[in-house]
Parts: C-alpha cells; structure tokens; sequence
C-alpha cells in the first residue's frame, strides 16, 4: 500500500516523501485464520514492491504446509536459508521477513483469542506514553514548528521529536532553541539527525548542544560506523539514540556492548519481526538501557510489544496510517489506550487495503 503522510509530504535530512509504503503479507492458516503482516517504507524507487516481490518468490513458498504455531523455528529457516544468503540478510530481505514474523504473530494471538501483549506477558507494564514526532520534519517553517510542538504538548504528550540536520548547522541550533523555548525546560525534546552528521560537526556543536537539556540526540553518525559513535559517546554529553537502521540482534550486540547507545530503538519491521525484537530488547533489557522503538510499524505493532517488554516504555507518536487499521493505536492524555482486539492489532480494514494498494510486479 502507499499512504499519504502528513500535509504535502514531509521531509527529514535525507529524503522527502509524500506517502508511506507499506509492504505486507496475509497468511491463511488451515483453522480459518489469517494473519497479518507488514512493514514500512518510503515509497520510493519501488522499494516496497522489491519486498512483496522478496516474499511471494522467495520466502512465500517455504511456508507453505508449515505449522505456523512454532514461530520461531519458522524464523529460523527463513532467516538461514542459505539460497537467500547474497541476496539478503538487511534490507529487502529482513523487511520480509518482518512481514511473516508479525503475521504469524498476528495467527497465534488470534488463535489464542487475545491482543498479542497479553500472549506475550503475564505481566504487562501499566502504561505505554507517546511522544510526538509528526510535527518536527525539517520542512516544517519556524513558525509551523512551534506552534506545532506547543499544540502536542497541550494535548499531554510526553516530549517532542524534531529534525536536523540542515545543510547549515547553525539552523538546527536556531530551532532546537526556538521549540527549547516555546515548551520549556520540563518537556522531553528529541532530536533526529537520521545519520548526516560526522564527528567534526557533532564537535563543533557540542557544547551548544548539552545546553539544549536534550533527551537524546537521534542517529547522529552514520548507521554502521561504531568506532565513530564510541568516539562521540566519549565526549558528547547527550544520550545517543539508534537503532532503526541495524537489521539484526548482532548489530545491536556492538553498539550496547561499547556503550554507544543509551536508547535502542530497535524497530520489529526493519530487524525481522517480533521474535528478533524480543531478542534484543532481553539484551538491552539486562544491561539496564531503555527500548523505544522506532516505528516503521506507524505504532500498532510496538504498542503490543511495549505493554509486554519491561524495557519499554515510551513510543513514538506518527499517526499516518491510523485510519487502516481495524484497531487503530490511540493516545489520550499522552499515554497509549489498551488495544483489545485478538491478534497482533495488524488487521487492516478491507476498504484501506482496497484504496491504498498497489500491484504486484
Ligand atoms: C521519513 N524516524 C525516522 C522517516 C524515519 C524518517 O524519512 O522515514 O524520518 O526513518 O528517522 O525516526
Ligand atoms: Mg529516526
């Protein structure tokens, strides 16, 4: 499917879009059940297709006559089926993979007739809140980005996200203290520099940066360089937030290990699914750091998770794909209502599917 996002498009440091992608699968099982689901991506260069495309040839066929009760075995022979090893094991291939996980998710919830985080946890946490990150894109004026970031805080949102990340660093200072300003000292304020910047720049501003009181300064190196981000880690003074862009729980192992990042946002759409999400969240989770996804899931997904893993509380807030959803994620007073439905909440209303879909190449 291709969904309109917000306004007439939005645009952080690296890309603008007009409408989010959302590959995905529908699993029929042999009980009458079908499990959904889906993943996340810009609707760009086909991007998604080459997914759907990655499931119906590749990976579709291995599930056929499988029980689809044992997950995490059927993880397994995907994730190692050696024919798929140069095609994939980032990207494409574990964006479709994601895909089946959460359907099969999706199937043992529905079969269990419960909301996937009450399968997942005898002990669910209490509340999930939401911050807001739909009102902080690079495109967004000055002026709009205030008033903005002011209006979700009224509402009770826990903290705002806003993008960086300008070709001229001096502007993303002139915003991160305009929207400091405008919210005050006491509301969580993020910022995302989705990977532009490299150790000369985060120097240079880093002591301007530390007076900003930031939550946390959001994938400010390139994705894969480690060694830069202890450097940073070294000298920063602001807690490091990554995670959307490392495709397995051994990426994460690096980054937790040397102390690079405080708040991992594993994402379960781009790691794999759930059963690999759950995997890293029980790392970060020992080693005392928080999990706050990122959601290339736009919510659903890792509310459900979020209410089951102890090492979550706290989720970001990008309403784009609401209206497909049977079960839409809803926050009231800044914290995320309980979904109640069966299933993993991935159902998406027949008349969504129908007016977003695009073919199959
Ligand atoms: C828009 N979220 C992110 C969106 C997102 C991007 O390009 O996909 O900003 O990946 O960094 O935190
Ligand atoms: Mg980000």
């Amino acid at each position: 499917m291709h969904v309109p996002v917000t306004g007439n498009g939005i645009a952080d440091s690296t890309n603008q879009i007009t409408h989010w992608g959302v590959p995905g699968v529908v699993l029929f099982a042999d009980n009458g059940l079908k499990g959904y689901g889906y993943t996340g991506t810009h609707a760009l260069l086909s991007g998604d297709q080459l997914i759907t495309n990655f499931i119906a040839h590749i990976y579709g066929p291995l599930l056929m006559g499988e029980d689809a009760t044992d997950v995490q075995a059927l993880w397994k022979k995907l994730y190692h089926y050696p024919a798929a090893r140069w095609i994939g094991r980032a990207g494409i291939s574990q964006l479709a993979l994601a895909c089946i996980d959460v359907a099969l998710w999706d199937l043992k919830a529905k079969a269990a007739n419960l909301p996937l985080w009450k399968l997942l946890s005898n002990d669910p946490m209490p509340v999930v809140k939401a911050y807001n990150t739909d009102y902080g894109w690079l495109n967004i004026p000055m002026e709009q980005l205030i008033e903005g970031c002011k209006k979700v805080v009224a509402q009770g949102f826990t903290g705002v996200k806003i993008k960086v990340g300008h070709q001229n660093p001096k502007i993303d200072m002139r915003r991160i203290a305009a929207v400091r300003e405008a919210v005050g000292s006491n509301v969580r304020l993020m910022i995302d520099v989705n990977g532009k910047w490299d150790l000369n720049i985060a120097r240079k501003y880093a002591a301007q940066l530390k007076e900003f009181n930031l939550f946390w300064i959001e994938e400010p190196l390139w994705f894969d360089d480690l060694e830069a981000h202890i450097v940073l880690a070294s000298f920063l003074g602001v807690p490091i937030a990554l995670g959307e862009q490392l495709y397995s729980e051994y990426h994460f192992d690096g980054f937790m290990a040397s102390g690079a990042v405080d708040f991992v946002q594993v994402d379960a759409v781009r790691v794999g699914g759930i059963t690999e999400w759950w995997s890293v969240a029980d790392k970060a989770h020992a080693k005392g750091l928080p999990v706050v996804p990122h959601v290339g899931d736009m919510m659903n997904i890792h509310l459900q998770t979020c209410l089951a893993h102890p090492a979550s509380t706290l989720l970001e807030y990008i309403p784009w794909l609401r209206h497909c959803f049977e079960e839409p994620a809803t926050v009231e007073a800044g914290v995320f209502k309980l979904p109640e439905k069966p299933g993993a909440g991935t159902t998406f209303r027949p008349e969504a599917m129908q007016e977003f879909s695009r073919p199959l190449h």
